[in-house]
């Protein structure tokens, strides 16, 4: 499957479905259009069965530079400025929500700059691997605004308070090999070996038990908010789940077999 709108190219190879956001003369900025096309991009690849892992990559230098300012900023000060709050709720919230419910890996493969809700968009993926002359800029107050899309649960949770509080009220840029020491990202690669290495992870995870991770997926979201004896609850029902896929069952006979696995994805 290869398909395009303007603002979103999508294509499937082995059980990745790979969504770049395509609006690269604005750094893949957020406008109305680019978040209907990422919608649905992220609906279609969580509802295909065929669809064993999601990577999110931005055209051009960028990964994504947030909100389209130009189209806000012209209607700022006009009869019918942007309605924030319902764009947030209607359009931006869903997605993000998807895109953590969704029980299939997501990657984010970040080629550039990804800023304000772009940042967000790259924080609430499950894994981040990142070109060299990727950056991280929690932009939203730069223009007196405060973090939106996640990122004040996702960041925190991924380098604690005290940077999150730093990086949320200072704006400033965070380098790739930064954001790697802090444990924004998982890796960093050459720019010019992104692409494939972050197929590669993508395949990888493709091939895994699919079902095993989204229920691992649905855990680690719960314990963010569980206490112990729930977690623990969750994690005995969850596992009775695992035990009946038939990924487990051929784990359990490729082992015997002394083979490598041939996991279907169910
Ligand atoms: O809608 C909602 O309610 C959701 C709310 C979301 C809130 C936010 O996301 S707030 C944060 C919004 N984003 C920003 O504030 C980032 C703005 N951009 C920048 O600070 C810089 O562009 C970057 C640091 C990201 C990159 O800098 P640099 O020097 O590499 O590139 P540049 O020259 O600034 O940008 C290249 C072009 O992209 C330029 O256009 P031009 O001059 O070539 O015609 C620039 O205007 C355009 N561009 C970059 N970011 C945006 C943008 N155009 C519209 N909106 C942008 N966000």
């Amino acid at each position: 499957m290869n398909k395009s709108d303007n603002s979103v190219l999508v294509e499937s190879e082995a059980g990745v479905r790979t969504i770049t956001l395509h609006r690269p003369d604005v750094l893949n900025a957020f406008n109305a259009d680019l978040m209907a096309a990422l919608g649905e991009a992220v609906r279609e690849a969580e509802e295909d069965k065929a669809v064993r892992c999601v990577l999110l990559t931005g055209a051009g230098r960028a990964f994504c530079s947030g909100q389209d300012l130009a189209e806000y900023a012209g209607r700022l000060d006009s009869d019918d400025p942007l309605d924030l709050e319902s764009r947030l709720r209607d359009e931006y919230n869903p997605i993000i929500a998807m895109i953590r419910k969704m029980e299939k890996p997501i990657v984010a493969s970040v080629n550039g700059v990804a800023a304000g809700a772009g940042c967000s968009l790259a924080l609430v993926c499950d894994l981040r691997i990142a070109g060299e002359s990727a950056s991280f800029i929690q932009a939203f107050i730069n223009i007196g605004l405060v973090p939106d899309c996640g990122s004040t649960f996702m960041l925190p949770r991924l380098v604690g308070v005290s940077r999150a509080m730093e990086l949320t009220f200072t704006g400033r840029r965070v380098k790739a090999s930064e954001a790697l020491e802090m444990g924004l990202v998982n890796r960093v690669v050459p720019d010019q070996e992104l692409p494939g290495e972050a197929m590669g992870l993508a395949q990888q995870l493709a091939n895994m038990p699919t079902r095993a991770i989204g229920l691992t997926k649905r855990m680690i979201n719960a314990a963010w908010t569980a206490d112990l004896q729930a977690q623990l609850e969750l994690e005995a029902t969850l596992q009775t789940l695992a035990t009946r896929t038939d990924d487990h069952r051929e784990g359990i006979r490729a082992f015997f077999g002394k083979r490598r696995p041939q996991f279907k994805g169910h």
